[in-house]
């Protein structure tokens, strides 16, 4: 089998860029490893960005988003017995973000390419990437039980963080910037209205904790907790209890209820560099990592693919690989930026174990400027409604 552009993983990044490649009259295959079920139930991010909702409308893919997504003007800081609302319109000049989760997102994406095209073989696990920096890269691959091979015009590896693309570039070809954290998330889903109608980021001296949703009836927490937690070590209400602590603010309350998911999510940070070897791009969680804080991990992979289909497009059209080759530029750009922010937002709402009370303090400071400064308030929203795709 031959394709122009053969897509390994079939995630937010490699169904947006095969819908968009599709747009364009260009050819793609997506092979994924997993079944379809796997993919449309993983639990994972919730906010999209103005741009995100932009470039599925484009594609015609928010016909649902459309109808069930809940947009969102603003969140809510919670610190030191205080809360702050950031107003994103007022503050970016109109901007604001979607709660539609990534399920759902996959789930449209999924239906619609299984109706239009182009293919998507599920249970075809990528075993080898080939060729990279010659014209005729390959993909070898496993599908119902047997060895096969896709070659390409380019390979996009959009296998997420565990996939093999990023493995692809020799190591003398790339360089990797990298930073843990000591601390993980414990993410419910709970069938209980939102306690807020917005998003809650809260700083407390027991940790960080955050209130999401992911519609009107079901909510979506998450707690700080130390690497290595056992989900099993923190029963329904022992959670709960926890969420109270640390959301608690006069006149507020908790709203609780039967608990359907429960897990623990280490988090780091991770950018590999240049995002493109030969004929071989990487795009998505396979190029790079951000903490969940900022909530950009999803939205930078629609970043990723929006530039890297144009750029296709426009080597279609045109037959001038320009901007193929600033893609990896032009991708960093975002990706810094919303690297920054993440570590930004994590390392001011989390408490190190390691760190003392001038740290807190320091935390604090930083909470209270954005309160008190426009200005302070401004950069925020700016980064958490993220910018126009370039
Ligand atoms: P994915 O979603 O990991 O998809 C990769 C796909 O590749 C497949 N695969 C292979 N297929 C074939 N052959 C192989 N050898 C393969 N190896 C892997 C996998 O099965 C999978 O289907 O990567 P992609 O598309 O780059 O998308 C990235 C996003 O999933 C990720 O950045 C976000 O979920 C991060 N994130 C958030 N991002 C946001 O923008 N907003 C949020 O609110 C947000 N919240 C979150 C998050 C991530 C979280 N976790 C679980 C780390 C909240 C959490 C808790
Ligand atoms: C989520 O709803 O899953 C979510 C929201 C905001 C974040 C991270 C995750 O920063």
């Amino acid at each position: 089998m031959h394709t122009t552009v053969g897509i390994v993983g079939a995630g937010p990044a490699g169904l947006l860029l095969a819908r968009l490649l599709h747009r364009s009259g260009i050819d793609c295959v997506v092979l994924e490893q997993r079944d379809r079920a796997y993919v449309e139930q993983r639990q994972r991010a919730g906010i999209l960005e103005q741009s995100t909702v932009d470039v599925l409308r484009e594609c015609g893919a928010a016909d649902r988003l459309d109808r069930e997504g809940l947009p969102h003007d603003g969140v809510e800081l919670r610190w030191d017995g205080r809360r702050h609302r950031l107003d994103f319109p007022a503050l970016t000049g109109g901007r604001r973000v979607w709660v539609y989760a990534q399920t759902e997102v996959v789930k449209d994406l999924i239906a619609l390419q299984l109706r239009d095209g182009p293919p998507l073989l599920f249970e075809a696990g990528a075993e080898a990437i080939e060729g990279a920096d010659t014209d005729r890269p390959l993909i070898r691959y496993r599908h119902d039980g047997r060895e096969n091979t896709l070659t390409c015009d380019y390979v996009v590896g959009c296998d997420g963080f565990h996939g093999i693309a990023r493995d692809a570039v020799p190591d003398t070809a790339k360089k990797t910037y990298e930073r843990g954290y000591p601390y993980s998330w414990l993410g419910i889903l709970a069938d209980v209205a939102p306690s807020s109608d917005e998003l809650v980021y809260a700083h407390s001296p027991r940790g960080f904790a955050l209130l999401s949703m992911r519609s009107p009836r079901v909510s979506r927490l998450y707690l700080q907790v130390p690497n290595g937690t056992d989900p099993a070590a923190w029963p329904d209400e022992r959670i709960w209890d926890e969420l109270d602590a640390r959301f608690a603010l006069d006149g507020w309350t908790l709203r609780r209820g039967p608990v359907t998911a429960k897990a623990v999510l280490p988090m780091r940070s991770l950018v590999t560099e240049p995002m493109r070897h030969g004929r071989l791009f990487l795009a998505g969680d396979a190029a790079h990592i951000v903490p969940p804080t900022g909530a950009k991990g999803l939205n930078l992979a629609a970043a990723d693919v929006t530039v890297l289909a144009r750029a296709f497009a426009h080597l279609r059209r045109t037959r001038s690989a320009d901007l193929l080759d600033a893609y990896s530029s032009t991708s960093l750009r975002r990706v810094w930026r919303a690297e920054h922010f993440s570590h930004f937002m994590t390392t001011t709402l989390h408490t190190d174990p390691a760190q003392g009370d001038f740290d807190v303090r320091l935390q604090i400071s930083q909470l209270d400027r954005v309160a008190a400064s426009p200005h302070a308030a401004a950069e925020l929203a700016d980064n958490y409604a993220g910018p126009p795709i370039a």
